[in-house]
């Protein structure tokens, strides 16, 4: 963990009279920011690279209430515990200085994983409008969702959109007059919650909630690991790390598993409370079962394990005894028979099997995108 580790700028304390970054949109990867963004500041743009990344920044500006304020594009983020640089540059920017307000922008057809991300905002007492995205998408498919109820669950205003119609961008505009801070919070396991009551005083002051920083620092989030050490003594350093280390001995799994499975169960809740399929698009139980215990940390490497044995026998077993014994008998007839090369006729099988196999896989792929 070096100092260097961090692009926040660790050497300016928040003072409370700061300017605001104005409004920041975040939100995953192709869930319609930019397109937003474009709707709400039209073409006046300037593009820049995030301090010390290669990671690109879009800045513009637009009239609210009568008041001139910027909008910032982020780079597409699953989660504010980076994983990717920008994962991280979103988060920093979040935690650089306060936003007059956050758009999570969301993608309406993937409401838990939308939710997942407004409830960190949540966590981190943010003030911020959820904006679903794509509902001419969502209701194609047959996805109806309760914003109203959404919004109550979730205590901030939430806003169906179509960014690229720029559909509910008036909605938008006027909710950002008053964003709020969100009112439901995930519950940890009590291990977990037990250590955030630990660490909450000794983590820094910052517009962030402490909760949130607790929980940055219990996932063992290391990029934030230079701000930290820049604004949290030596000694309170060193009991928040025991506290981190006595922790991880209670669970099997990474922490940061821990408290994003928590974070995942809480969504899945919520959407399933407020969103309304029509009958044909709801998925079979054991296809959701299975897609849950398949990407599972421990019980996936059964799962794996098994796949790769029945690709074994499948290849190895029927694919070169079954099927090349009879392509060499055919070859070695047709040969005799027509006085083709036998090479020749193998490739070509081969060539089909091959095909067959392609297409099979590709409708398999097809399939669970769907
Ligand atoms: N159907 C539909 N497509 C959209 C909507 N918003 C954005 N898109 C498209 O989705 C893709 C990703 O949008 P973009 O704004 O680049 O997403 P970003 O990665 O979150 O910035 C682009 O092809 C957009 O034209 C929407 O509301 N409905
Ligand atoms: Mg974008």
């Amino acid at each position: 963990m070096s100092e260097a580790a961090t692009t926040l700028p660790v050497e300016r304390p928040q003072a409370p009279d700061e300017p605001r970054s104005g409004i920041v949109l975040v939100g995953q990867p192709n869930v319609g920011k930019s397109a937003l963004f474009g709707a709400l500041t039209g073409s006046y743009v300037t593009v820049s690279n995030y301090p010390g990344t290669t990671v690109e920044i879009a800045t513009g500006a637009t009239v609210l209430d009568g008041n001139k304020v910027a909008v910032i594009d982020t780079p597409g983020a699953h989660s504010f515990n980076p994983m990717s640089e920008d994962e991280r540059v979103t988060r920093d920017l979040l935690m650089a200085r306060p936003a007059e307000a956050v758009v999570a922008v969301g993608d309406a057809k993937d409401l838990d994983r939308t939710i997942a991300l407004a409830l960190q905002l949540n966590e981190m007492q943010l003030p911020y409008v959820l904006c679903l995205n794509m509902m001419d998408e969502a209701k194609q498919r047959g996805i109806g969702i309760d914003h109203a109820a959404l919004a109550s669950e979730l205590g901030v205003d939430v806003v169906p959109t179509v960014a690229i119609q720029r559909k509910g961008v008036p909605q938008l505009r006027s909710a950002l007059t008053a964003p709020r801070a969100g009112t439901i919070h995930v519950r940890y396991p009590a291990h977990v919650e037990h250590a955030i009551e630990r660490i909450t005083p000794l983590v820094p002051e910052s517009h962030v909630s402490a909760r949130a920083l607790a929980l940055m620092v219990l996932s063992g989030d290391e990029t934030l690991a230079g701000w930290i050490r820049a604004r949290v003594p030596a000694a309170a350093r060193a009991a928040i790390e025991d506290v981190r280390q006595e922790l991880r001995r209670d669970f099997r799994e990474p922490l940061r598993y821990v408290v994003n499975q928590a974070r995942y169960r809480m969504a899945r809740d919520i959407a399933s409370r407020v969103v309304s399929r029509r009958e044909q698009d709801r998925r079979h139980p054991l296809g959701e079962w299975l897609d849950r215990v398949t990407i599972h940390p421990l019980w996936g490497i059964p799962f794996l394990a098994a796949a790769l044995y029945l690709v074994y026998q499948f290849v190895g077993v029927l694919g070169a005894g079954v099927f090349f014994g009879a392509l060499e008998a055919g070859a070695g007839a047709m040969q005799r028979d027509a006085g083709i090369p036998a090479v020749w006729v193998i490739a070509v099988e081969a060539l089909v099997i091959l095909a067959v196999l392609a297409m099979l896989g590709a409708t398999l792929i097809a399939r669970r995108r769907r």
